[in-house]
């Protein structure tokens, strides 16, 4: 596999596993960082033998933020010419789904990074929060319009207002998270999440999380016509045929990701 300068990246069988790995820095997010989690989350997004992506952090955070150290000096021109951080795009548009396993802290860029994954799962000594306020600045990498479609608009408010922190526990009451595990298994949790969903139909996974993104871009009724439309044409597919056949049969689907 690919050397990166700042995250390790491991495969599982179907699954691959990308590690932000400056535990020194509690992986805060330089723009090496965004480059290497892009081009790897886009290799293994191109490689049809993967049908789930962890992304996780090493030490005691997920991402304690965008790199403070890095920003601190650029002004408003510097930072729109650069494009600070927009690449990070490129990562939230990535379709094999992907699960942040959060470790520790998910502060500014981290819990924005975690937000742009498919999932959450979260270590019970995980916590989370947009303290860009205490900074004199704004969320930059989607905060502001993922947390208010996570968690709505009082407790966005609450966290970006005052840049507070919140428990894992709060996070999975407020809908930000899917589960929360005791911190020494959620690798082991986060790999089974990812197993059994790799195990699914690829091209089902890619029209299954299209459908529910539409559910933030758009009006109810051109999401609802974009899932029939996917619905239907999922019937043209072997995974189809196999899934259907396998459950008439009483046995476990085959599938072929076809
Ligand atoms: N950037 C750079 N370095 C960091 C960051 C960061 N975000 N977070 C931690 N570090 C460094 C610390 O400076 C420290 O370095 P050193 O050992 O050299 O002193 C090391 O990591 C360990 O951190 P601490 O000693 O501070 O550890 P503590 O356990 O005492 O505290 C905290 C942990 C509470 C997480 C604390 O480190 C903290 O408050 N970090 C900053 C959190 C933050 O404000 N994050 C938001 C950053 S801004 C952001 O994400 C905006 C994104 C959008 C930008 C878009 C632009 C267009």
């Amino acid at each position: 596999m690919t050397e990166y300068a700042t995250i390790l990246t491991e495969r599982r069988e179907r699954v691959g596993i990308i590690t932000l790995n400056r535990a020194d820095r509690l992986n805060a997010l330089n723009e090496q960082t965004m480059r290497d989690v892009v081009a790897a989350a886009q290799g293994l997004d191109a490689d049809e033998g993967v049908g789930a992506i962890i992304l996780t952090g090493a030490g005691r955070a997920f991402a304690a933020g965008a790199d403070i150290t890095e920003m601190a000096g650029l002004d408003g021109a510097e930072a729109a010419a650069r494009g600070l951080f927009a690449d990070w795009d490129r990562f939230a548009a990535v379709r094999t789904p992907t699960i942040a396993a959060v470790n520790g802290f998910a502060l500014g860029g981290g819990c924005e990074v975690a937000m742009m994954c498919d999932l959450i799962i979260a270590s019970e000594a995980a916590s989370f929060g947009q303290p860009e306020i205490t900074l004199g600045v704004i969320p930059g990498i989607g905060g502001t319009q993922r947390l208010v479609r996570a968690i709505g608009k009082a407790k966005a408010m609450d966290l970006v207002l005052t840049g507070r922190r919140i428990t894992a526990d709060e996070a999975e009451r407020w809908g930000l998270v899917s589960r929360v595990v005791p911190a020494e298994s959620l690798m082991d949790e986060a790999l089974a999440i990812a197993a059994q969903i790799a195990g699914r139909s690829l091209p089902a996974l890619h029209d299954a999380t299209a459908a529910i993104d539409a559910a933030f871009e758009g009006p109810l009724a051109e999401g609802v016509a974009l899932e029939r439309r996917l619905f239907h044409a999922g019937f043209d597919r072997a995974d189809q045929t196999e899934g259907m056949a396998a459950f008439v049969e009483k046995r476990e689907p085959r599938f072929t990701h076809r």
